[in-house]
């Protein structure tokens, strides 16, 4: 039986859960009858706070012609290991034990302190056989802001600016008296995305649970920060206001989504550490140029997404942070999109 290939599959049907389990991780797992290699039933964890991906297996099951099948003389694979705690949900492990299953192939330990090798410890000591590690690196990729939270104690930073082919993120633009009117723009931000990359950008809302901008970004843009050119959920919003002059009427309080706003401590260091007390696990940071300097001399990033619209060029403006770019990057639009890791 070539288990690295069922550990795809569980890694497939785990990204169904995508936009709609966060925090939680991306899981997947699939049943198989030992004798003949049939798939019997396949479960993924769909939505946070409910089912987990072998519940829903067990229960799509239940379902199906194979319902009576000698559990004894099959194989559960599940590409994270199966929880020991009493959660949202009874633990995976427990019902596995009961199901009495011969065989358990586990991609990967599961980081959460909750669980942490735990899971596999209760399925050996009822006598199934566990064989852990299977395409781990894969697994890892799939759900590496879970990870991020549980293994570094901080979310998994996106930061992400789009700028033209001379490396401007803008025109440079004043507050008039700092005053500005609910919805109106006294001199526009520079538009450089395209309608396609725009989406590519709410793709990206949709993937990190908190997206933030700092000061100057709300007062000159007034930007709702939504998700709405993509599925999934909108991010929880995260600003700094180190001296009180975010109005309260600015758009980033309303549409009834959460928003978090440092003004005591703003040092990134700090400003992650809580939004991981708060089980963030990602945020994606927006701009401006002054506050992604900061983060970048942190050092406490894990992506860069950068666009560059090649034929743009303004002479003049806010100059976009300083970074040497990869060599390969995507073309969406005739722009192209470039993707830096922390490695
Ligand atoms: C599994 N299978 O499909 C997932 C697991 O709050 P709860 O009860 O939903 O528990 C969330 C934790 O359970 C999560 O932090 C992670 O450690 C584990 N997720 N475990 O056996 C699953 N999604
Ligand atoms: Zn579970």
């Amino acid at each position: 039986m070539e288990y690295a290939n069922f550990i795809a599959r569980c890694i497939e049907i785990a990204r169904r859960g995508e936009y709609f389990v966060a925090p939680n991780p991306m899981v997947g797992a699939v049943l198989v009858r030992n004798s003949d290699e049939q798939v019997l039933a396949e479960g993924w964890h769909e939505k946070y706070g409910e089912g987990h991906a072998e519940v829903n297996c067990f229960r799509h099951l239940e379902m199906s012609s194979y319902r009576d099948v000698e559990m004894s003389e099959c194989t559960l694979f599940v590409s994270l290991e199966p929880c020991s705690h009493y959660g949202k949900t009874p633990p995976c492990a427990k019902l596995i034990i009961e199901k009495g299953l011969g065989r358990v192939v586990v991609g990967m330990l599961d980081p959460n302190p909750l669980v942490a090798g735990k899971g596999v410890q209760m399925l050996r000591e009822a006598g199934i056989e566990v064989v852990v590690g299977m395409m781990e690196q894969e697994c890892r990729e799939l759900n590496k802001r879970f990870l991020c939270l549980h293994e570094k104690h901080r979310p998994y930073v996106v930061l992400k600016w789009a700028q033209t082919a001379d490396g401007f993120i803008d025109r440079k633009r004043t507050m008039d008296n700092g005053q500005w009117t609910k919805g109106t723009h006294l001199n526009s931000a520079l538009a450089i995305s395209t309608p396609e990359t725009k989406k590519l950008v709410h793709k990206m809302r949709a993937e990190n649970m908190a997206i933030m901008v700092g000061t100057n970004t709300v007062l000159l843009d007034n930007p709702r920060l939504l998700n709405t050119h993509w599925e999934g959920r909108n991010p929880i919003r995260v600003t700094l206001d180190r001296h009180n002059c975010i109005p309260a009427d600015a758009r980033i309080f309303s549409d009834g989504i959460e928003t978090i706003v440092y003004r005591d401590r703003t040092d990134w260091p700090y400003v992650v550490s809580d939004l991981a007390a708060r089980n963030i696990h990602s945020i994606l940071v927006e701009g401006g140029t002054t506050l992604l300097e900061h983060i970048l001399q942190t050092g406490i990033w894990d992506e860069i997404h950068v666009e560059v619209a090649p034929e743009l060029t303004i002479g003049d403006g806010v100059k976009a942070p300083q970074i040497a770019l990869p060599e390969t990057y995507e073309e969406v639009d005739g722009h192209r999109l470039f993707v830096k890791k922390n490695e």
